[in-house]
């Protein structure tokens, strides 16, 4: 355990080195995190080697996910000018492959568990959340997930990660729980259509579950539509037609506004013999593709505010979520153990009275035990039975408390956020209730005044970190599209 706390700070130190360089607002970022770390191990609801800073990538994120074959993985390559990932017109990817640098020159292959252990990757411990949603699925984790190292320039400082395509018929619970994962992680997600296939169940299933479900989102913005392999429409030359039918197909999802291209990636593509077409579309390609690349290169602006903003959010969630269930669940276990105490004790009181009176041992208000006065000449097996009495006594209230210990968090059992983060609850359950607790305390351990200052103190600490980000970044939300199919908020996605 020394040792994981060890390895936890080490990286903690080890990103704030390569932060100073990157982002020195970021680096302090870090120091509050360390912060919101103490504090939960404090309160119990962490263990040494768990860490706030783990739930989030701290390289800027970006995902390609949609329809399959609609070159997906093309699209990596192309970006990356490095043929990295393999394509092909049969769904290629099965599993998700996170991508990262290496200054290695080759690539190399890891599987998904190399991800599931690292907290420097998003998918920290994915395998728990695959097993809530599909039991005993997590063990398989390395049939969802690998990881690829590639020594490409254009990778440096970023991960991207490939998926496999939306397949209607093969879609499972689990693939859909990555995806969530992957969407609510990630910087900048590019969501791809196939423009030789506007009607596939493939695409159906990208436009609910990647449309319709994540345009109410506070980051929709973060949502890049792509219409890829438009050089299949060069033969009917009716590019114009096949993306107006994709607008009202984005649109019928409830995509009213959103930044939408149209594309096809230069390496994939026949050429074109007419030299007049030839101009339109490369044009449009290539504007749409240094659009893309554009949005790809701003992604760090993106991911310093993803990450204040979760220093915010972490810190409200420990003063107005955690602290006020702890205080609740003591409340809850105070009430019950006094409850289970009254019932063993006053049962117990009872039965001592019934059965001296029916014994006669009763002489007015004196108690007299006929064996209990032979022992007054043996005061040391006196002293023995009172302390077995008492030690039964002390038996069967700490056995009260566990009882009462176990009811208290049954009731929190289908609190959503609790069954969120359960273990971190249990564990802050079970140290609140120890051996030597009074039940009388109605403060969470860990919990005081002091700490509920810091923890303000962080929430200032990120409205502080959120202007400076303001300074350094002259276009801080990365909203505007600066790009040729960008729809502008509120009108409906433009035509070519
Ligand atoms: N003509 C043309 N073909 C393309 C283009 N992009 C990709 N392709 C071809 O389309 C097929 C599918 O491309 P992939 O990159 O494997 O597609 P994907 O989305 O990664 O597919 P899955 O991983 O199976 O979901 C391959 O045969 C590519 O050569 C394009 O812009 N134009
Ligand atoms: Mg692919």
């Amino acid at each position: 355990m020394a040792t994981e706390q060890q390895s936890i700070s080490r990286r903690l130190r080890d990103l704030k080195r390569r932060l100073k360089k990157e982002n020195p607002i970021l680096e302090h970022v870090v120091d509050s995190f360390r912060e919101l770390d103490r504090i939960s191990r404090r309160l119990g609801f962490f263990d040494r080697d768990e860490s706030h800073a783990n739930r989030t990538s701290w390289w800027p994120l970006i995902s390609v996910l949609g329809v399959y074959s609609s070159g997906k993985s093309s699209f990596i390559n192309h970006f990356l000018s490095y043929r990295l990932q393999a394509t092909g017109n049969q769904a290629v990817d099965d599993k998700f492959t996170v991508i990262c640098f290496t200054d290695e020159k080759a690539v190399r292959v890891l599987p998904g568990l190399a991800l599931d252990a690292d907290p420097r990757f998003p998918f920290f411990r994915v395998s728990r959340a695959i097993d809530e949603v599909h039991r005993g699925e997590g063990r398989r984790i390395d049939a969802y997930l690998q990881l690829k190292t590639c020594p490409s320039e254009a990778l440096r400082g970023k991960i991207l990660i490939d998926s496999p395509g939306f397949d209607a018929d093969a879609q499972r619970n689990s693939t859909l729980r990555i995806t969530d994962h992957i969407v609510d992680l990630s910087d900048l997600v590019l969501v791809f259509f196939d423009a030789r296939h506007p009607e596939s169940g493939s695409m159906h299933d990208t436009l609910e579950h990647l449309v319709r479900r994540t345009i109410a989102r506070r980051d929709s913005n973060k949502f890049l539509y792509i219409l890829n392999q438009i050089d299949a429409t060069v033969p009917e030359d009716n590019i114009e037609d096949v993306f107006a039918s994709w607008q009202r197909a984005l649109a019928q999802s409830g995509l009213t506004a959103g930044c939408c291209y149209a594309l096809y990636i230069p390496e994939q593509a026949a050429p074109i013999t007419d030299p007049a077409q030839r101009a339109r579309y490369e044009g449009k390609r290539d504007a749409n593709l240094r659009a893309v690349r554009q949005r790809i290169e701003q992604v760090g602006v993106e991911r310093a505010y993803r990450i204040v903003g979760l220093l915010e959010q972490t810190a409200h969630m420990l003063a107005n979520d955690v602290v006020p269930r702890l205080e609740q669940f003591l409340g809850a276990w105070r009430r019950l153990t006094l409850w289970a105490d009254g019932a063993v004790f006053g049962g117990a009181l009872l039965l001592f009275m019934a059965l001296t009176l029916f014994a006669g041992y009763w002489q007015g208000i004196h108690l007299r035990i006929p064996a209990w006065e032979v022992l007054s000449d043996y005061p040391a097996v006196k002293a023995v039975l009172l302390g077995m009495l008492a030690i039964a006594a002390g038996y069967a209230h700490l056995s009260a408390r566990r009882w009462a210990a176990a009811r208290a968090a049954g009731r929190f059992a289908r609190d959503p956020k609790v069954q969120e983060l359960m273990p971190n609850y249990a564990r802050a359950f079970r140290k609140n209730t120890r051996w030597f607790r009074s039940i009388l305390r109605r403060q969470p351990v860990g919990w005081g005044r002091r700490t509920d200052r810091t923890l303000a103190q962080i929430v200032e600490e990120s409205l502080q970190y959120v202007q400076k980000l303001n300074d350094q970044y002259a276009n801080p939300s990365g909203e505007t599209c600066p790009q040729p199919e960008c729809a502008e908020p509120g009108r409906p996605p433009s035509n070519p």
